[in-house]
């Protein structure tokens, strides 16, 4: 019985004693260890008599079990639904009641919060903490460490990841096993991966990067990682010389290159470093270059599309942009009005078509037409062009969007809520420059009139409610918001006002 995301990814280790996981105390899980736990965790799922098929939303701090969990999903053909650690319970509740997830997997501590939740739905809850305990693994031990993959076919939904949108509202990305699979594979071979290769993982992995680039890249070179469960500064100095490349956020690079511990000598023996995300200033990636001799290879990707753009392994990796189309992937760039193709070296909206973009929205038709065309171009929203040498610049965003640390962060979002609090007229939030997370989040508020704000107590219901990331860092009070003559808010005039607000004085 055929499945492919499990045999290629997972299976092909069975029974290997070969470095999988190296863990910061220094225990090293094997490609056989992990199989065992995620057979057991899979015959522990098929006990909730769960249906491939079903979605599995999880929330829960990084672990070598939260890896399983995703290998046990694969095995049983059950789509892995992760969400940000970060989220609050509010947040929590959209996506396990859109999902219509079957099984809720928590840590402990949210157990309380998320009972109600997932009894209205006739879920079933276990939990899963960062050190393994909790009830999924308890019944897991309980277990066989042997389980028969489910047959699936490559077109069959693998992942969903919520990604939000313009409107505020939160959309699942349907994503299959084949574009799962065709874009690890892809990376493999464009970044040179081999089973040689230890990687330094220090990314989330409930999001696009963390798991499906990084983890899936891994896995399917048969190379190992080192298994950290966040950024930690001291911890990645410490066991860079262990490694030989590292993938991360600009913010993990502008941190590195912020310590006087992190040396060229530190660097000389990695042969690759990797940033995407969020754009990597050109600043950036020469700073680097000049303390360690190490272009960091830039790429580019989106949750609907695993990754679309790479710079090149060999050749010339050009700061400042993002590289050329990936094999199997094609892009142009559109005028965004009209959709029809602009010439080299224009600006416009950037499409790509390939086996790495998504099926749609999870029940959101017309969402999903509004950005998939009907012959698969995605309209990723972000505004580009291709220079004289097939270089792609990501060059703004057509969507109302801030990206902090790597996070995306949808303005609307926010700005709903803010215009709930009392005394507010309206708002506007937008992104400004931040010097360790690329941007972060200002929020403007106009009041009712004859109304004072009281700024505290608007920010701590906005707390409640958001995760942390998601949180103004500053609250403006303005009389009025800027406005075009067609009454929309010129955000970039505020942006323009206040982009000093975090990176001066
Ligand atoms: C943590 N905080 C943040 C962020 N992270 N605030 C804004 N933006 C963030 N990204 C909060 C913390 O809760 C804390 O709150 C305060 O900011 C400072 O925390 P700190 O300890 O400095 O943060 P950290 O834990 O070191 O985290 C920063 C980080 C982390 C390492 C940059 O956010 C991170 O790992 N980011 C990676 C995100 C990622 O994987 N993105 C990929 C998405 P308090 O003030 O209360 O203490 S996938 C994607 O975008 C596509 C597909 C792609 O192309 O890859
Ligand atoms: P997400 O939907 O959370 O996966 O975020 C995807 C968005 O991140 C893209 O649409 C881009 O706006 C942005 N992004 C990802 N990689 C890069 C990069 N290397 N440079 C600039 N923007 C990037």
């Amino acid at each position: 019985m055929a499945n492919s995301l499990y045999d290629r990814l997972f299976g092909i280790h069975a029974g290997k004693a070969t470095p999988f996981l190296h863990l910061p105390d220094g225990q090293v899980l094997t490609h056989a260890a992990f199989l065992d736990m995620a057979a057991r965790l899979a015959n522990a799922l098929m006990g909730l008599e769960l249906e491939p098929g079903d979605r599995v939303a999880v929330q829960v701090e990084k672990s070598p079990e939260t890896l399983a969990l995703y290998a046990a999903c694969a095995q049983t053909g059950l789509i892995f639904l992760p969400l940000n650690t970060a989220y609050t319970t509010t947040e929590l509740q959209y996506f396990i009641e859109n999902s219509g997830a079957k099984l809720v997997v928590c840590d402990t501590s949210n157990e309380a919060g998320l009972t109600p939740i997932a009894q209205a739905q006739n879920a079933h809850l276990a939990t899963l903490n960062a050190d393994g305990s909790g009830s999924l693994m308890r019944r897991a031990l309980g277990m066989l460490p042997a389980f028969e993959p489910v047959s699936r076919s490559e077109d069959d939904l693998a992942a969903f990841l919520y990604t939000s949108g313009t409107t505020g509202r939160s959309k699942g990305a349907m994503l299959t096993q084949a574009n799962l699979l065709s874009n690890a594979e892809t990376l493999v071979q464009e970044w040179r991966f081999t089973k040689d290769d230890v990687l330094l993982h220090a990314l989330p992995i409930f999001h696009t990067h963390g798991l499906f680039v990084a983890t899936n890249v891994v896995l399917a070179s048969s190379g190992s990682m080192i298994f950290l469960p966040k950024f930690d500064l001291d911890n990645i100095l410490r066991l860079m010389p262990e490694a030989t490349s590292m993938m991360g956020v600009p913010t993990f690079y502008t941190r590195l290159l912020g310590d006087d511990r992190f040396t060229g000598d530190l660097a000389r023996h990695m042969r690759l470093f990797i940033s995407g995300s969020a754009p990597l200033l050109a600043e950036t990636h020469e700073q680097f270059v000049a303390r360690t001799g190490h272009r960091i290879l830039e790429r580019y990707g989106m949750t609907e599309t695993n990754m679309n753009t790479s710079n090149p392994y060999d050749g010339e990796r050009r700061a400042g942009t993002v590289g050329f189309p990936l094999p199997d992937v094609e892009l142009k760039v559109t005028d965004p009005e009209t959709g029809a193709p602009l010439p080299q070296g224009e600006i416009g909206m950037i499409e790509v078509r390939g086996p790495n973009v998504f099926k749609g929205y999870w029940q959101m038709p017309e969402k999903t037409a509004a950005e998939l065309r009907e012959d698969g171009f995605f309209i990723t929203g972000d505004l580009g062009r291709v220079d004289e040498d097939g270089y792609v610049h990501i060059v703004g965003r057509g969507k109302d969007l801030i990206i902090s640390g790597g996070y995306n962060i949808y303005p609307k979002e926010i700005e709903l809520l803010l215009d709930d609090q009392p005394g507010v007229l309206e708002s506007a939030v937008i992104g400004v420059p931040h010097p360790d997370f690329g941007e972060t989040v200002l929020g403007i508020l106009v009041p009712q009139p004859g109304q004072a704000l009281d700024l505290d107590a608007i920010l701590a219901r906005v707390q409640d409610q958001l995760a942390r990331f998601k949180h103004p860092r500053k609250l403006i009070v303005l009389d009025e918001l800027p406005r075009n003559t067609m009454g929309k808010v010129q955000k970039n005039a505020l942006r323009e006002t206040y982009k000093d607000s975090f990176t001066q004085g």
